[in-house]
């Protein structure tokens, strides 16, 4: 009897379920369906038109029996990677936009999307994920496992699984536009250009170029010494100069279309040109002109900063504006979207709007390091889309992020953006099934810096759950709710995290939950959450307004006194840019205080309402992925109770106001989230 009613219960979930396949994750956005026949026509033959033929036969879902064309031809209008689709031919300038082209054509008919003769082409010339991955394959805020490219055991051999893996990966990139990786991590290891890590470059390399994705590395900028066994790495020795040129010729010897060096420089304890009187120009410099005959760039970070510094935002600024000009026309100064450090909600860095002769890039974070890790269901799309859409004022109205970046609003020799990755070994790569959506998002905003967030959602969702099964339904039950459930994730995570501006209040190194009162005597102040919420009995806030630290005036007219005035600064700057009273009266007509309480339990209430969304999508999905995300979204509702509560208890110990009485009441007591935090704690006892 007992077997008979588990057969019956099977038998009712097989129906239930319809034919959902299980699905590990592991195809993203790339889960061909059954191909349409289809014929394809190419005239010339290559590396990259194979993969492009091959694409179309597995997964073309137009007429049957199309024949498609794929043409090379000389257009002033298609740019080196562009191309030009219609609903049967994919017309380029090279096999790599041939490549595009295809991808583009099969994602328009996967989705839907109606396909016109058009033309596309890239915003940026060079899209790139940054890899922060370590030698021994461990990843520096890596969140789903350890390193593709690198391993601890047996860390030369090339195994066929790894080139199958790092072929699937150049894959994904490809099939949004990504052309570049930087394999390694910024907190550079010398090891890395040390001969057996070059030739694991590249057999990398190899792996990724028919996909268009050319390998770059990170390099320490005190390898002449470390590596070369030299005396200095002063980047005006002529020793010096002469070691980066040697080693750029070996690396271009064994991978002709390297593309260069990204450099994290007199920053976090790394060695830079600063060590030895020299300024950053003279460092990219010297790197620039080492790479030059070989079309090489420099991606030089501007994430700098120092505990002297009254405030840390400011620093970036005022080292590299005076040094704007005098960079090599193949250095790229790269930024991250805030002037701190990814965190959920920064203003744009004020170096988009400053640098008037030097080419900028964006650096947006992939990987979750402030936002929940690969916990939290965070779309980060609608956070990158803020920053490049945000008016810099440079060349008067209009001079958005975007265009101060892209070459548009002034001619720049190369063009540039980065994401880091959020890639591992997980067999869903990424370690949350969402966070793949990240991946694909920054891609897809690399090739168009335009693009809506809305869009890339629904792309994504389609392409990734779709089921042919369920149609009828599908659109109304799950694309619309999940849709909306991910473009409201990053705002809810500001909510229940860090909301009206409030930043860097997370607990410790782990930067995962919250840890406002954390502050040990021995850690740097600019490293701890009290530096940046400055709370007290008088109010909570970092002033950088002009009577403050006057961060402001780094900010072009007419934001300089927007942000420069509390009634006019957005309210979710409201402390990012001052220190405010308890009762500081909010545009809603509350107190600061009750604001900051209806913000944290709006955060709360809406990952509680991102569960409920979940729940009642899940029948469209296959089990393995529905239980996955489940489990995540309570750990995030947990996770978001823990925040607000964390953080409103500890803030009233100086508001000495109630939280408002209609909302939700703490769940938890501060001394025992203070106790409980081990990893605060692991951290505290390592220092
Ligand atoms: C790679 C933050 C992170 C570091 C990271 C650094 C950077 O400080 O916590 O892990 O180092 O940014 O971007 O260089």
């Amino acid at each position: 009897m007992k077997t008979l009613k588990i057969c019956c219960l099977f038998f009712i979930a097989v129906l239930v379920c319809g034919a959902i396949k299980a699905d590990d994750g592991h195809q993203l956005w790339l889960r061909n369906k059954k191909a349409q026949p289809v014929t394809v026509l190419c005239v010339k033959k290559s590396a990259t038109l194979d993969i492009a033929k091959k694409e179309l036969l597995l997964g073309w879902q137009g007429k049957a029996g199309t024949t498609v064309t794929l043409s090379l031809l000389k257009d002033k209008n298609i740019s080196a990677s562009g191309y030009r689709i219609s609903e049967n031919t994919v017309q380029a300038t090279t096999d790599i936009g041939i490549l595009y082209g295809v991808y583009e054509l099969l994602r328009r008919q996967q989705t839907g999307e109606a396909v016109t003769n058009e033309i596309s082409n890239p915003s940026y010339s060079e899209r790139i994920l940054n890899h922060w991955d370590n030698p021994d394959g461990s990843i520096e805020r890596g969140y789903a496992g350890n390193s593709i490219f690198w391993r601890k055991d047996n860390p030369f051999t090339v195994t066929d699984a790894d080139k199958a893996l790092w072929q699937e990966y150049a894959r994904a990139n490809a099939s949004v536009g990504i052309n570049g990786a930087v394999l390694n991590n910024v907190n550079a290891s010398p090891l890395i250009l040390t001969a057996d890590y070059l030739a694991r470059t590249k057999a990398i390399a190899e792996v990724l170029r028919p996909y268009g994705v050319k390998v770059f590395l990170a390099v320490k900028f005190s390898s002449p010494a470390l590596v070369g066994k030299l005396p200095t790495s002063d980047p005006l020795d002529p020793a010096v100069i002469a070691w980066w040129k040697e080693k750029v010729k070996e690396i271009y010897t064994l991978i002709p279309d390297f593309g260069g060096f990204l450099v994290k420089a007199s920053s976090e304890g790394q060695p830079g040109p600063q060590d030895f009187g020299r300024t950053h120009a003279d460092g990219a410099n010297m790197l620039a002109d080492a790479l030059k005959p070989y079309k090489g760039i420099v991606m030089w970070r501007a994430f700098v900063y120092s505990p002297n510094d009254k405030d840390r935002a400011k620093q970036a600024y005022n080292e590299f504006v005076p040094l704007d000009g005098q960079f090599r026309d193949n250095v790229i100064i790269q930024v991250k979207n805030g002037p701190i450090d990814f965190q959920p909600r920064e203003p744009f860095s004020p170096l988009f709007g400053a640098m008037k002769k030097t080419a900028v890039m964006p650096e947006f974070q992939i990987t979750q390091e402030y936002l929940g890790h690969s916990i939290h269901l965070v779309f980060l799309a609608p956070m990158w889309e803020e920053c490049l859409q945000s008016d810099t004022y440079q060349f008067g109205a209009g001079s958005t992020v975007a265009r101060c970046t892209d070459g548009s609003a002034r001619p720049q020799q190369y063009s540039a953006i980065a994401g880091v990755a959020n890639i591992g070994l997980d067999t869903n790569w990424c370690g949350h099934d969402f966070a793949q959506s990240n991946w694909y998002a920054f891609g897809r905003m690399a090739w168009n810096n335009k693009i809506k967030s809305e869009q890339l959602a629904d792309e994504w969702i389609k392409l990734t759950f779709s089921d042919d099964d369920h149609a009828a339904e599908w659109n109304s039950n799950f694309l619309s709710p999940v849709k909306t459930m991910m473009l409201n994730s990053r705002e809810a995570a500001v909510n229940y995290m860090t909301p009206l501006g409030l930043h860097h209040i997370m607990s410790a190194n782990g930067h995962y939950g919250p840890g406002p009162w954390w502050a040990p005597a021995r850690m740097r102040a600019d490293w701890t959450p009290p530096y940046y919420h400055k709370a007290d009995s008088a109010g909570i806030g970092f002033n950088r307004s002009k009577t403050g630290s006057n961060a402001v005036e780094q900010y072009n007219a007419p934001l300089a006194a927007q942000f420069n005035d509390p009634n006019t600064c957005p309210d979710n700057l409201l402390l990012w840019f001052h220190h405010l009273p308890w009762n500081f009266k909010m545009k809603s007509g509350r107190t600061l205080w009750d604001e900051l309480c209806y913000k944290y339990d709006s955060g709360v209430q809406q990952v509680r309402g991102f569960q409920k969304i979940w729940d009642k999508a899940g029948m469209y999905i296959d089990t393995a992925r529905f239980k996955a995300v489940q489990r995540k979204l309570r750990l995030e509702a947990m996770n978001a109770q823990l925040w607000k509560d964390a953080c409103l208890l500890y803030f009233q110990q100086f508001s000495k106001m109630p939280i408002p009485y209609e909302l939700e009441r703490p769940m938890y007591n501060l001394d025992d989230i203070i106790k409980n935090d081990m990893r605060r704690k692991d951290y505290e006892q390592s220092l």
